[in-house]
């Protein structure tokens, strides 16, 4: 190679090795084998060689133009593999980090306190019966032990709907979920185990009642089933619920035209403080009893043959008792701050010790 192609090969080569970037290095090839280039320009003046050094110089020639064109691809092979280092470095994920927290919904009390007595009653072997919010009067009442012109009906302040059923029976916002027991003994032979948790109505609204809240009542029957079970069932549901295993329970003799003998049944706490368990104190929770002669037979059961007891408790009061919550207004208000504070989250699950399961 004569000096003048190798002064032009340092130099170009050189460049090729300066070029800090693609753009750069694509400005040399062009300098050096565009259609303008110096390379090219060597090339076309070829013909103007003397023929004898021809040959010689076309060769030369090809060799600069090869050196520089090897030069070319293997600075672009290396500036294409920085910048891909760049960019994955630039573009690094690091997948060990904690995502960000991400707003969730979380379950309101009274679902997640129905959650829970179904999980323990569950356990128990009762399932949940649902039914219609409007029912018929017979069904609310008539079948409950509750005629007309009972005491009873006005004590339950009953939402009455227009219109009457294909009966001829009154529409009412069912004021306890006991229809709903009623059906299932209708619609299916004893034994029976059920509870059925629900909205119910009472046309009353102060602080310390809503016109709609929450119940839970139980039903089991069987050829055998007493007082004992009876007892037995609540005394391990209340202990379980609120998850204190030495829970005084304390039964009492009342009445309710469903159930004979009937009991109210309290639970041991302070009334000072609020705190359950102890205190010396009694607190009434819920009502109970061997289900009345004439509700069986309204539920097309026969009395002779088969007993049972029923249990009825309002959601709102336990969830309310449980979690320390004072006021019964915000479970019905949507305040999204209220919900925050006293929702639960849906991952988070409530140890029932039911000793059951
Ligand atoms: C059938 C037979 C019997 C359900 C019962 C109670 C006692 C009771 C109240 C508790 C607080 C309602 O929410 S509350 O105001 N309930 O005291 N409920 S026995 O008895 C039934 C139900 C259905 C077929």
């Amino acid at each position: 190679m004569t000096d003048d192609l190798a002064a032009l090969r340092d130099e170009t080569l050189a460049k090729v090795e300066a070029a800090g970037d693609l753009a750069a290095l694509d400005a040399v090839r062009v300098a050096a084998l565009g259609k303008n280039g110096a390379v090219t320009a060597l090339m076309k003046g070829l013909g103007a060689v003397a023929p004898e050094q021809r040959k010689e110089r076309g060769a030369a020639l090809n060799a600069l133009k090869d050196a520089i064109a090897a030069a070319l691809d293997a600075r672009r092979a290396a500036l294409e593999d920085a910048a891909l280092d760049a960019r994955l470095a630039a573009e690094r994920l690091d997948i060990t980090l904690p995502p960000r927290p991400a707003p969730e919904g979380l379950i309101h009390p009274i679902s997640r306190t129905i959650e829970e007595i179904v999980a323990i009653f569950g356990a128990m072997g009762f399932t949940v019966a649902e039914g219609p919010d409007i029912e018929d009067d017979w069904l609310n009442f008539g079948a409950l032990n509750i005629p007309a012109h009972h005491p009873a009906r006005q004590d339950h302040d009953t939402f009455y709907m227009p219109g009457r059923t294909p009966e001829g029976r009154e529409k009412v916002l069912r004021t306890h979920t006991s229809p709903v027991q009623i059906r299932a003994m209708l619609n299916r032979p004893p034994p029976i185990r059920v509870i059925a948790p629900g909205r119910t109505y009472r046309a009353d609204h102060d602080a310390t009642h809503s016109p709609m809240f929450h119940q839970v009542e139980g039903l089991a029957i069987g050829r055998d089933i007493t007082l004992a079970h009876l007892k037995g069932c609540i005394v391990d549901f209340l202990r379980a619920f609120f998850g204190i295993p030495d829970l005084p329970v304390r039964f009492r003799s009342s009445y309710f035209p469903f159930t004979e003998p009937s009991m109210e049944v309290d639970i041991g706490w302070n009334r000072r403080t609020g705190e359950l368990g102890r205190g010396g104190d009694w607190l009434e929770i819920l009502g109970s009893g061997m289900v009345h002669p004439k509700v069986l037979e309204a539920g097309g059961v026969d009395h002779t043959e088969w007993q049972g007891f029923a249990f009825g408790m309002g959601i709102e009061r336990v969830a309310m008792l449980k979690h320390g919550i004072t006021d019964l207004r915000p479970f019905y208000e949507s305040d999204i701050r209220w919900l925050r504070a006293t929702g639960f989250r849906p991952e988070d699950v409530a140890s029932l010790a039911t000793g059951l399961n």
